[in-house]
């Protein structure tokens, strides 16, 4: 037989900010390699090692193979049934739910970050397709911060990430892209042979902070505090940009204003440095220097994140670190993600986004699930999602959907939501799909080909929505206005824009085969200073702020925690060999991580008794987990690090709602690093 020998292009669709080009090798229908894809100029044909380890993903022996029915939910007894029973099943059911209550409000769906290809946004366009119906809403990852950032600009911008290396002072705070941003590195590294200073800000001494040339060592949350003294030191030494300033921004005087109301010891004592830190940081902002800010994603999961955000955009403002190359605050972009969404355009006659969605809080699922009535939610679609593992309040969650009637998951594995559900239906990865997959870092696009056949029985979320679509239609005409007879490549076709066909510089979507393409868009965000707030300035005062109830002006929300002396500030950090709950089950990855340990500094455990690999009680009055500890110095002390699964964490962390998130996500995020917990030593 003939050796049938194939090569395709990907991407790497996670949560993931380098959203890697690869390239699949297969043969006789069987995926055998995948490499990095040189023509991606930002990732440069490298891939982390969970991309290089995708083929022990797709072939996982745990993997989803045909659809399956739970007897009795949470009995783990599952039968295999066939598509057409699945969909029967959840179609006849949807239909019921109608019957009872004239309107298709009772059916809800919770997705978010499994795959960010455009073509996922299917889900969201079937659900878009019924009518009313009933919608997750929010984001538990970056809306604080995205907030922060539309008062302060009007937008979010990203400069290409290149202009990493054309800084002279690069501050990091509370990212650690050594872990969650690999590709950033070599221009962290670049910019450092050039002679840039690197500083990194975070309560944990981080293998980025390792790297770094400054480490400063912050409390948690009270980094705010910290840029305010920052400028307040800056304003007093006359060390601000004032053309800058002058020409570009509005509402200095009340920004100047309030910093000269602000006491530096009440500051100090907050962020906890002392002023010889604050001087030396401040002159790094020299005016001949080019500074650039990037601000992590966990920064801002924080009670105070969006205020501590524009303190930081303040500051860099104050000093003209905007528009100019190596300047700028980097924290992430969806200019590239504007393509026409057309697959959502599926509403029915009188509906739009406004009236069509019923929204559910996302961070606050549990209890919104919950009390939703007229009608209560009964039916819940999971996709791209392991819901009950990374959202907070677990205990609350899994009651609230206990009581649902119909649970219906869509996934790859077998993940604990799964195992809730009373149907799963098993999907293909994106080495079995068509799609096109936008960056929230870069300005890259790039294509995703099938390489090989859908994994056993397993379907696409598009198709699962066609399939939806069709039979609701087949049992009740015109019930879903979902497109199902169009094909993939009609799908793909009508999201590309004569602008994004100009920003990419080609003429049809089929050249992105040839390899991916940057996005036209300004090297350096805000360079034109044409900001989108209602001034047209950067707003260090913004209106818009005032009209959603929180304060005009990057505020020091002197943290009122009441923290109790025995309590210590829960912290759990994404990590290295996993993203989020994906890529746990990878032996290969794991096997150097199989315990799960909490980190402990050592004048506590010493307070406490504690020694190394001790088990520890780690509890608060949400839940409690038994785990050993790992003494250390390398954390700010009142503080227990968490490594290892989020889901375990969640059982301990309930809703705590960010400062800001409403006006990108439509509610406020979620503050998982504002969670407070006891210990004590477990005698044996
Ligand atoms: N390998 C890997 N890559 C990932 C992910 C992953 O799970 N694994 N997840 C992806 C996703 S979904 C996201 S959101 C991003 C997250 O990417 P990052 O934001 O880089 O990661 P986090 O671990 O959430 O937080 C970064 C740092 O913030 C610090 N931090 C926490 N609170 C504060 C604070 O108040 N002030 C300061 N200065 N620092 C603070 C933490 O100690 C941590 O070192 O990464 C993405 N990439
Ligand atoms: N304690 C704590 N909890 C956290 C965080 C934290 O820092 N601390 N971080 C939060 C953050 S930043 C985020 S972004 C969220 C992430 O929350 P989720 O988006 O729920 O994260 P994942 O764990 O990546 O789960 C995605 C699921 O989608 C599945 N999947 C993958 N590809 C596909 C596909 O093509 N189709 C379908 N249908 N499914 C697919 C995967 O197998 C996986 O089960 O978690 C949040 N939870
Ligand atoms: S997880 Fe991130 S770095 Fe790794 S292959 Fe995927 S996109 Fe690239
Ligand atoms: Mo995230």
């Amino acid at each position: 037989m003939p050796v049938k020998q194939k090569k395709t292009r990907h991407v790497c669709p996670r949560n993931c900010y380098s959203t890697c080009a690869m390239i699949g090798f297969s043969v006789n229908g069987r995926l055998v390699k995948i490499s990095g894809d040189k023509a991606h100029e930002y990732t440069k044909g490298k891939l982390c090692p969970k991309g290089y380890n995708y083929l022990s993903y797709v072939y996982h022996p745990e993997r989803l193979k045909f659809p399956m029915r739970q007897t009795k939910r949470g009995s783990g007894e599952w039968i295999r049934i066939s598509w057409n029973e699945a969909i029967d099943l959840i179609c006849k059911k949807i239909l019921e739910l109608y019957d009872r209550y004239y309107t298709n409000l009772s059916v809800a769906l919770n997705k978010y970050s499994g795959n960010f290809g455009i073509m996922h946004n299917s889900v969201e366009g079937f659900f878009n397709s019924l009518g009313q119906t009933s919608r997750a809403v929010g984001s538990p990852c970056w809306s604080s911060g995205l907030d922060a950032f539309i008062y302060d600009y009007g937008d979010y911008r990203n400069s290409d990430p290149e202009q990493l290396m054309n800084a002279d002072v690069i501050v990091l705070w509370g990212a650690n892209p050594v872990w969650t941003s690999i590709h950033s590195i070599q221009y962290l590294y670049a910019a450092r042979e050039r002679g840039a200073v690197l500083v990194v800000i975070d309560p944990v001494y981080t293998a980025t902070a390792k790297k770094s040339d400054i480490y400063v060592q912050m409390a948690p949350g009270a980094d705010g505090a910290f840029a305010l003294l920052l400028a307040k030191h800056l304003l007093e030494n006359n060390q601000l940009d004032m053309e800058f300033i002058a020409q570009h921004t509005k509402g200095f005087e009340a920004f100047r204003d309030y910093l000269n109301t602000l006491d530096i010891n009440d500051l100090l004592k907050e962020c906890k440095q002392s002023y010889e830190v604050i001087e030396r940081i401040a002159q790094l902002f020299d005016l001949k220097n080019r500074v650039l800010s990037w601000v992590g994603f966990g920064f801002q999961r924080n009670l105070n994140g969006g205020q501590n955000l524009r303190a930081i955009d303040a500051l860099m403002a104050l000093t003209g670190n905007i528009g100019k190359e190596g300047t700028g605050v980097q924290y992430a972009q969806q200019c590239s993600w504007r393509f026409s969404n057309q697959i959502l355009q599926t509403f029915q006659s009188g509906y739009h986004e406004a009236n069509a969605i019923r929204p559910i809080h996302m961070n606050d699922f549990a209890r919104d699930l919950f009390y939703v009535k007229d009608p209560p939610i009964k039916l819940l679609w999971i996709s791209c999602r392991n819901l009950l593992e990374q959202s907070p309040d677990q205990r609350q969650l899994r009651k609230a959907l206990e009581e649902l009637e119909m649970i219906v998951t869509v996934d790859q594995f077998m993940t604990p939501t799964a195992q809730l559900s009373d149907i799963v239906l098993p999907t293909t990865t994106n080495f079995e799909e068509w799609d096109i997959v936008p960056s929230y870092w870069h300005h890259w696009i790039s294509i995703n080909e099938p390489a090989i056949s859908p994994y056993y029985e397993s379907k696409s979320d598009l198709e699962i929505s066609c399939l939806l679509a069709k039979r609701l239609n087949a049992l009740r005409p015109g019930f879903s206005n979902f497109p199902y007879e169009k094909t993939i490549e009609q799908f793909i076709e009508e999201e590309f824009t004569e602008e994004i066909y100009q920003l990419l510089g080609i003429h049809h979507w089929k050249e992105l085969l040839q390899g991916p393409r940057r996005m036209r868009f300004p090297k350096v965000a805000w360079s034109d200073y044409q900001f989108s707030t209602p001034s047209g300035k950067f707003e260090f005062y913004s209106e818009i702020a005032i009209q959603n109830q929180k304060p005009p002006i990057a505020m020091c929300m002197l943290q009122k925690r009441n923290k109790k002396s025995h309590e210590f500030l829960f912290l759990v950090n994404h990590g290295q060999f996993n993203l989020n709950s994906q890529f746990l089950n990878i032996d290969v990855l794991q096997n150097e991580n199989k315990e799960q340990f909490v980190l402990i500094h050592s004048y506590y455990a010493q307070k406490y008794g504690i020694k190394q690999y001790d088990q520890i009680r780690v509890f608060n009055h949400y839940g409690e987990i038994i785990v050993k500890c790992l003494l250390t110095e390398n954390i700010y002390p009142e503080i227990l690090l968490f490594h290892g699964n989020h889901a375990i964490a969640n059982s301990m962390i309930p809703f705590i709602p960010t400062d800001m998130g409403e006006v990108s996500s439509g509610y406020s995020g979620m503050a998982f690093n504002s969670n407070y917990v006891q210990i004590e030593l477990v005698r044996i």
